[in-house]
């Protein structure tokens, strides 16, 4: 079985173009993902749970975890030297890694979310990592911009995510199909567990927090509706973990929905660094991946931490949801 430094090196060598550097990106992530993977498993067992006592930019109580997770991605790509920037859910504004005239050579820009459904932590449900990597838009070596992260989820090289959880798996795509790593803890590798994922053609699971169904748009309230009418044939599973719950769909099939509702308005999923990166690997994994009104890849971003509603999985089950939407 293949591991994941191995897939990389073959993966690189249909590229004849590449340099490695994007390859040193995954495997930093990889490092990162492994002492997140170390420091999640026996969180319990040290005072490293709980609350942070700080709020993150979005007015969010930042548990312990996140904090060293936040700390710990950012140290493992700086240390590298071959990622100019990053953002992150637990960072107010972008970090521009470009410290010394040694480093300015690197080109991606790393936009993640380090610990996804921490709220989940203390109660040791599964949590996970979200991350997207774009090519830099200001000319190699000169200050970092906003424009270098606010890109189209289409700009997206890479994207993936980490799931924490009865094992753990580093999911990603560049772009040709979505590949599977699963961690083998006793020697700290991750070998190839499940390659080329695709979805099932159709599902029959949804995943929503319907506690807020009094104030979803009329349109999704049709689109749960139908499916309730037909319930031999659907049923809900939610984690409030997102990882987890794309993860499940990806390979039993279904779809994710998180709606605006009146206590998040324009939804509650952050589009760069939770909507975007996990678009990329549904749609690369034959899905569909919307908001309220479009493909979400397409959406331009305006702002670093910016929401969206966010609806993805099985591409017949989005499209049944889309006619409802175009209806109103
Ligand atoms: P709610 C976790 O906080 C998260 O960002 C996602 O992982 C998860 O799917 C969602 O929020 C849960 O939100 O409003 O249902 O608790």
């Amino acid at each position: 079985m293949k591991t994941l430094g191995e897939f990389l090196i073959s993966d690189q060598k249909k590229h004849k173009e590449s340099t490695g550097e994007f390859s040193a990106v995954i495997h930093a992530l990889r490092l990162a993902a492994k002492v997140v993977n170390h420091e999640v498993n026996k969180a319990a067992l040290v005072d490293i749970i709980g609350d942070y006592g700080k709020t993150n930019v979005q007015g969010e109580s930042q548990q312990k975890l996140d904090v060293f997770a936040h700390e710990l991605f950012i140290k493992a790509l700086a240390n590298r030297k071959i990622v100019c920037g990053i953002a992150s859910e637990e960072a107010d504004v972008f970090i521009d890694l470009q410290t010394n005239e040694e480093y300015n050579k690197s080109k991606y820009v790393v936009l993640i979310d380090p610990l996804d459904g921490s709220s989940n932590i203390d109660v040791n449900v599964s949590v996970g990592t979200v991350f997207s990597v774009y090519k830099r838009l200001s000319p190699i070596g000169s200050p970092l911009t906003a424009e270098d992260f606010l890109q189209k989820g289409t700009a997206q090289v890479a994207a993936g995510y980490v799931l924490y959880g009865t094992s753990t798996i580093f999911v990603y795509t560049s772009g040709n199909g979505v590949n599977g790593f699963t961690l083998n803890p006793a020697i700290g590798t991750f070998y190839l567990s499940h390659p080329n994922i695709k979805l099932p053609k159709t599902g029959s699971t949804y995943s929503i927090n319907e506690a807020n169904f009094a104030t979803f748009p009329a349109a999704v309230k049709a689109y749960l509706k139908e499916r309730k009418e037909n319930d031999e044939k659907y049923t809900t599973r939610y984690i409030g973990s997102m990882v987890s719950d794309i993860h499940r769909n990806l390979f039993q099939g279904g779809v994710f929905l998180y709606p605006p509702n009146k206590k998040m308005p324009t939804g509650k999923l952050r589009l760069l660094y939770e909507c975007n990166p996990i678009a990329f690997i549904v749609e690369q994994a034959g899905g569909k991946a919307i908001s309220m009104g479009e493909r979400i890849m397409e959406i331009e971003p305006e702002d670093l931490h910016q929401r969206s509603s966010f609806f993805c999985g099985n591409k017949e089950m989005i499209e049944v949801l889309e006619e409802h939407l175009k209806r109103g």
